[in-house]
């Protein structure tokens, strides 16, 4: 027999009790697209509390449309490794291009994230930061239903070491630092540059070197650090944002383990 008010009590113990729980964390990824995921999925492999907080009901951001909803990636071979570890199955299609389901590679993350014991909470918005002492602390966030009917919710918050923009092409976490906080990020004109037209090699080249720490506490991976930085975009082509998510993940391992 089942009691439909156990089944009710199960789900809101079990998230209240998550969400709770998830209120103090070491790092605190905004977007769980493919950067944000592979972030947490290192993260939390390593052993840190790990919260990801993702606006859509359905996490992975642009990857499951692949190119043009055609859904494959393509990744090249120095990211290859990161989905032979994930499990999942690539196939080779010309020398440094490899072939992936886009839904598989999503699937896999995602479940592999979790697994680690990465937090994944979907439906919730990071909308603001929270900054004492001119450092990033944690981050202000909202139902998105709530924004989405524009009702008049006020918000709640969330406090971690660091925290990630890991939102893509907006970069929002970057925005709304740089227009709310009056300071200047690390970034050449002290702003969000803006992303530059499409350029598949250099947009995945400059990628890794744009993933890095913008503002005291607040790192930047994925499309967001082209965004951030003025780098290009680079179409469906997915290992830098892999990679973009393994290197924010090792700085702040080595960072949060000095402390
Ligand atoms: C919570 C938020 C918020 C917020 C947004 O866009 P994404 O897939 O980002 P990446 O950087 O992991 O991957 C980029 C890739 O998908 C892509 O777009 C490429 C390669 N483009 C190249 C090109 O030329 O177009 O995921 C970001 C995620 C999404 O799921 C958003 O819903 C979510 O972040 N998000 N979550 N709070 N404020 N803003």
């Amino acid at each position: 027999m089942l009691d439909d008010v156990v089944i009710s009590k199960a789900i809101i113990e079990s998230y209240t009790k998550e969400i709770l729980e998830s209120l103090e964390s070491d790092v605190i990824i905004c977007g769980g697209g493919p950067s944000g995921l592979c972030a947490a999925y290192y993260l939390a492999q390593e052993g840190f509390k790990v919260v990801v907080f993702e606006r859509t009901l359905r996490p992975g951001g642009g990857m499951p449309g692949g190119g043009m909803m055609f859904n494959k990636i393509v990744v090249q071979e120095e990211s290859k490794p990161v989905l032979d570890e994930l499990g999942v199955t690539t196939t080779h299609y010309k020398e440094n291009y490899y072939l992936a389901s886009s839904l598989e590679t999503l699937g896999v993350l995602l479940s592999q994230a979790i697994k680690k014991g990465a937090h994944v909470f979907n439906c919730i918005s990071a909308e603001d930061v929270l900054v004492y002492d001119n450092k990033v602390q944690g981050v202000v966030i909202n139902w998105t239903a709530a924004a989405v009917a524009n009702f008049h919710v006020d918000p709640l918050t969330a406090r971690s070491s660091c925290v990630v923009d890991a939102t893509g092409h907006a970069a929002e976490i970057a925005h709304v630092v740089s227009r709310k906080s009056g300071a200047k990020l690390m970034t050449p004109t002290g702003e969000v540059v803006g992303e530059k037209p499409m350029w598949a090699e250099k947009g995945e080249k400059v990628l890794l070197t744009n993933t890095k720490e913008i503002f005291p506490n607040l790192y930047v991976c994925g499309m967001a650090a082209n965004a951030v930085f003025g780098g290009p975009r680079m179409g469906p082509i997915f290992g830098g944002m892999l990679l973009s998510g393994q290197k924010v993940a090792r700085l702040l391992s080595e960072r949060l383990r000095q402390k």
